[in-house]
């Protein structure tokens, strides 16, 4: 880790204590917004905060543990380390990548890649650990990985947990350029055939490399995924459109890409919106200009916008970041204000009370 006097002047930022309360200096977030190397962030609205969860960006045997920032504006970050670590899943050993998050039923699940298997003969794969609480500490819950061999090709990482509009919860992951989408059943424990009797469907679109991500919104299906190597400055984000989880899925374009003035790099998103404003974001990792180490990289946030037929428009990677969007946590919570404004919720996900936490 770098001194702080070169945090502030690289990322922005202000630490005002040692317990890790991150401030910008303006009512701009500024890019990066987490201090540190951080990569394939996951963005929630839980419990009146909006909470970011990446993967430690470090060597594969450094990465034995995963922390998680909350923020209540998306300006100032508190961070919560360690919310997970490899001493309470016993299979797992390093390589703990990608987290993807849900709630239900008053647990939140917390799904990731360990181990980093190159053949169904090592132990190792996508598993599910969780708390009453988003901080944690989340403690694994099978005791084994949940996707633990290669289906259809696809190594079993990048998981993305998607709750349906009637409350079917699908993973949709995969590495090595194949996707899959498999059925969840109502404990986590394991999968619902398919009415064919399959259990893993391959959807990989065109281009698709990793880093998959599912969004409903308007009644379409957004499916996002990282293209190109994360280890260069070409990793890119891109997406199509469908009716239902399972596609068809038509590439449709890049929504996220380097800008040789900004950052390189830039990929494995996920996209959350203000349930105050509105307001789409997707959060993301890139690399700062100048840095070619593959693991230096950091977590940024810029502002997404559809246009009026529901296509995504190419996000400008920005070093200034978003304006303040405070989340009022005294009024209703998140499932009241989508009731009554009818917002669409996207990756956000509500409490059903605002449970205190931290
Ligand atoms: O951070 C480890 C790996 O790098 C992720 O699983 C990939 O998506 C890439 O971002």
């Amino acid at each position: 880790m770098k001194p702080v006097s070169w945090l502030i002047a690289t990322f922005g930022l202000v630490v005002t204590t040692a317990s890790a309360t991150i401030g910008a200096q303006s009512s701009l977030s500024g890019n990066p917004i987490l201090p540190g190397w951080y990569a394939d962030p996951e963005a929630h609205v839980f419990a009146g905060e909006y909470w970011i969860y990446p993967t430690y960006s470090a060597p594969y045997d450094q990465q034995t543990f995963m922390d998680a920032f909350s923020s209540k504006d998306l300006i100032t970050w508190q961070q919560h380390p360690r919310v997970l670590s490899v001493r309470d899943v016993s299979w797992a050993r390093r390589a703990l990548w990608a987290p993807s998050i849900v709630e239900k039923d008053g647990w939140y699940y917390l799904f990731f890649g360990a181990n980093d298997i190159q053949n169904d003969q090592q132990l190792g794969g996508i598993g599910v650990a969780r708390s009453r609480r988003p901080d944690g500490p989340f403690i694994d819950y099978l005791g084994k990985p949940l996707i633990d061999k290669f289906h259809n090709g696809a190594q079993p990482i990048d998981q993305m947990v998607f709750k349906d509009r009637d409350g079917t919860f699908y993973i949709v992951y995969g590495g090595w350029r194949h996707c899959n989408i498999a059925k969840l059943n109502a404990e986590f424990t394991g999968f619902v055939p398919f009415p064919d009797g399959s259990t893993f469907k391959e959807i990989t679109p065109a281009g698709y490399v990793e880093g998959a991500f599912m969004l409903l919104k308007d009644n379409k299906y957004y499916f996002m995924w990282s293209e190109g190597g994360w280890t260069g400055p070409n990793y890119a984000v891109a997406y199509a459109i469908g009716s239902s989880p399972f596609g068809p899925f038509e590439r449709v374009g890049k929504i996220l890409q380097q800008d040789s003035s900004v950052a390189t790099g830039a990929g494995h998103h996920s996209v959350v919106q203000s349930p105050a404003s509105g307001k789409w974001y997707i959060v993301y990792h890139r690399r700062p200009l100048g840095e070619t180490d593959r693991n230096h990289r950091a977590v940024s946030i810029d502002e997404l916008h559809f246009d009026e037929r529901g296509f995504i428009l190419p996000v400008k990677i920005t070093t200034s970041g978003v304006p303040a969007d405070p989340l009022d946590t005294t009024a209703k919570n998140g499932a009241e204000f989508c009731a009554s404004a009818g917002c669409t919720r996207g990756r956000s996900s509500w409490l059903s009370t605002n449970r205190p936490h931290g």
